[in-house]
């Protein structure tokens, strides 16, 4: 009998593009394979549900891609390749720098009878210059891919194929799967093709998604170094639940964080220990990011696995 991820795989039709994905995929990871440069695979956002094959109406959740897009920025600081699976017009590394009014507050406007001029504000200067100076460095290198989804069924279809990429790497790559990822979904074959009429009150019925990071850790990428995240907004179900997912699925570490504080406090749980990271006022006042720390402590559990991998333990 087919697993439940495979009927997922089966009901749900292959993405238009997904060839493409592939193709930049596995160039991506022969290259940096061929120049030992480790590889992180880093998920971004949230994923939609839609309820219409031709979809005006969706389900979709909270995240904005603020945790991936500045991890995939500090694991370029730390020498990774990073390939960037992000939903679309959620944030993106560099340019989250630049969203919104965040924006418009950087530049000055100076305007005379026969010339507008528009730059930078002085005390923004340093601040551009060091994001444009890390993306432009990333490009040079040919160290980030971005690739994007919407819905859930896109994602999965794409993580599937970056796994199938990312295995021959084994232990040199990460899997940092920060994407808030929905739970439930309408199978193809049970959507309404069109806009789902108001004219009458609807009861919609949701199926749940394969828990994906089993296939993942056992199958796809066996070797890899798996980190995935928990939120919850209960706090005593927090660690239990980060708990029970490392007995479940057997990857290395699980990042447990609440909504409501997630950007001041994440507990990084092993199968062995659990360490927090709490920011204070003062750090999040001068714009220090949570995301700084979390990468740091995942790049130093990610040499030592590398280490015991070399030595067989
Ligand atoms: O994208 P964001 O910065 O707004 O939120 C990040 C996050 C809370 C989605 C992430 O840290 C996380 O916990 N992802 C996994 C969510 C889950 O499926 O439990």
């Amino acid at each position: 009998m087919a697993s439940n991820w495979e009927e997922f795989y089966s009901s749900q039709p292959k993405p238009a593009g997904l060839e493409d994905s592939e193709r930049l995929l596995n160039n991506f990871c022969i290259k940096h394979f061929a120049g030992d440069t480790k590889v992180v695979l880093v998920t971004s956002g949230g994923t939609t549900v839609p309820l219409e094959h031709n979809t005006v109406r969706f389900v979709d959740n909270f995240s904005a891609g603020t945790r991936g897009s500045v991890s995939a920025e500090f694991f370029l600081k730390q020498g990774y390749a990073v390939i960037f699976m992000y939903r679309l017009k959620s944030l993106q590394p560099f340019s989250r720098h630049f969203t919104g009014q965040k924006f418009l507050d950087m530049l000055e406007l100076t305007e005379t009878k026969d010339k507008t001029s528009i730059t930078v504000t002085s005390k923004n200067i340093s601040k551009i210059a060091e994001v444009v100076q890390g993306y432009k460095a990333a490009l040079k290198d040919g160290k980030l891919l971005e690739l994007s989804f919407t819905t859930i069924a896109e994602y999965l279809w794409l993580l599937r194929s970056a796994c199938q990429a990312l295995a021959f790497l084994k232990e040199s790559c990460i899997l940092y799967l920060a994407a808030a990822v929905s739970d439930f979904y309408i199978p193809a074959d049970e959507m309404s093709v069109h806009k789902i009429s108001s004219s009458k009150p609807q009861t919609i019925s949701f199926q749940l998604v394969p828990k994906i990071l089993a296939p993942l850790v056992s199958l796809w990428v066996p070797n890899a170094f798996v980190v995935s995240f928990k939120l919850e907004t209960d706090k005593d179900l927090l660690i239990a639940k980060a708990r029970d997912a490392l007995d479940k699925y057997k990857h290395k570490l699980v990042i447990a964080n609440m909504l409501q504080n997630r950007k001041q406090q994440v507990t990084l749980v092993t199968q062995k220990s659990s360490c927090v990271i709490n920011l204070t006022e003062e750090q999040l006042e001068s714009g220090e990011e949570i995301e700084k720390y979390i990468v740091e402590n995942v790049v130093e559990n990610h040499k030592s696995f590398i280490a015991n991998c070399k030595k067989g333990i």
